[in-house]
């Protein structure tokens, strides 16, 4: 099987995830440092616009979202389990929390309270992190604070039973979606550590989801992973669900669309739909022909 590439950059939380998911799985995987800020010419030449952080390529396959990538590294990778105790369809569920209720409040306080951040990305993030309204962030950083802690106090909640994870004896998605805020706010945000305290069982916690590592990691070049996609053929099969809304055919020219932040439309071929998964196929000139595949949960697909 072609080896695993990430692309990202160290600093990343939604990174962290995925990172941490090698880690659980103890994968190898080829590190493909991507910039901050757009533009991203190398990363957009695979995904056709996507421009979030990260993306993981295997081969011409390019997966786009921490959740379309925690299911194929399952799907091609399934022991040890992302999802133990049957929680497949749970932790999609829990994302919906952690990335909002917990993730935004501290993207807020990330940005409104680390003063130290290079001004190219804070002018990037103002126009990308369109649920933030940065004209007030000041005055909201106290209402930010109450939010993001609310939900630390929701994780110590889950965890104060004594059970080492949050389903139990071993790590799984749930975990690693629970932990990333946490990992961004020990990163990012001012009084950090105040906030943190008082959370005994989540520092605990902390201290397990750290040690679970990030696999093992080499660094390539942007010019090597375009080369991979440009010498490879995708694996991903064609499967358009009969029940599938809207309702398409397979090779019917689609555009899909982030329906949050950074909604950059990327236009292909369809290849598959269904209630969990979108995948589309296109050609440009640096990657040739590749299949970038996205999570049916939280994206716009309509017909171009
Ligand atoms: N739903 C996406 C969200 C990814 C996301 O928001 N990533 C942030 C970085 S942590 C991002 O893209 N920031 C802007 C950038 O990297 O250009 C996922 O789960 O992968």
């Amino acid at each position: 099987m072609a080896e695993i590439i990430l692309h990202h950059f160290d600093s990343s939380p939604f990174a962290e995830k995925v990172r941490l998911a090698l880690g659980l799985k103890d994968l190898g995987w080829r590190s493909v440092e991507i910039p901050m800020v757009m533009p991203k010419p190398a990363l957009t030449a695979l995904t056709g616009g996507y421009r979030k952080t990260p993306v993981m390529q295997i081969g011409a396959d390019i997966y786009c979202d921490t959740q379309r990538i925690a299911l194929e590294l399952e799907r091609r990778f399934p022991a040890p389990s992302l999802f133990p105790f049957h929680s497949k369809a749970l932790s999609s569920a829990f994302c919906q929390w952690s990335d909002t209720a917990f993730f935004q409040p501290g993207a807020g306080l990330s940005m409104g309270t680390n003063t130290g951040l290079p001004e190219d990305i804070l002018a990037d993030r103002r126009a990308f992190f369109n649920f933030l309204d940065f004209t007030t962030l000041e005055q909201q950083l106290p209402h930010l604070y109450a939010q993001f802690r609310a939900q630390l106090q929701l994780v110590e909640e889950m965890l104060d039973d004594g059970r080492p994870f949050i389903l139990g004896e071993v790590a799984g998605w749930v975990d690693i979606q629970a932990f990333f805020p946490i990992w961004m706010c020990r990163g990012n945000i001012v009084n950090a550590a105040a906030l943190l305290q008082d959370l005994p069982s989540l520092q605990a916690w902390e201290q397990r989801m750290l040690a679970l590592g990030h696999g093992h990691s080499r660094p390539m070049s942007a010019d090597e992973a375009l080369a991979i996609a440009r010498d490879s053929a995708s694996v991903a099969a064609a499967l358009v669900s009969q029940d599938a809304w809207p309702p398409l055919r397979e090779g019917a020219s689609v555009v899909v669309t982030p329906q949050d932040y950074g909604a950059v439309p990327v236009q292909g071929s369809l290849l598959r739909l269904n209630h969990s998964e979108v995948a589309i196929r296109r050609e440009a000139p640096r990657v040739g022909e590749v299949v970038v595949h996205f999570p049916r949960n939280g994206y716009q697909v309509e017909a171009a």
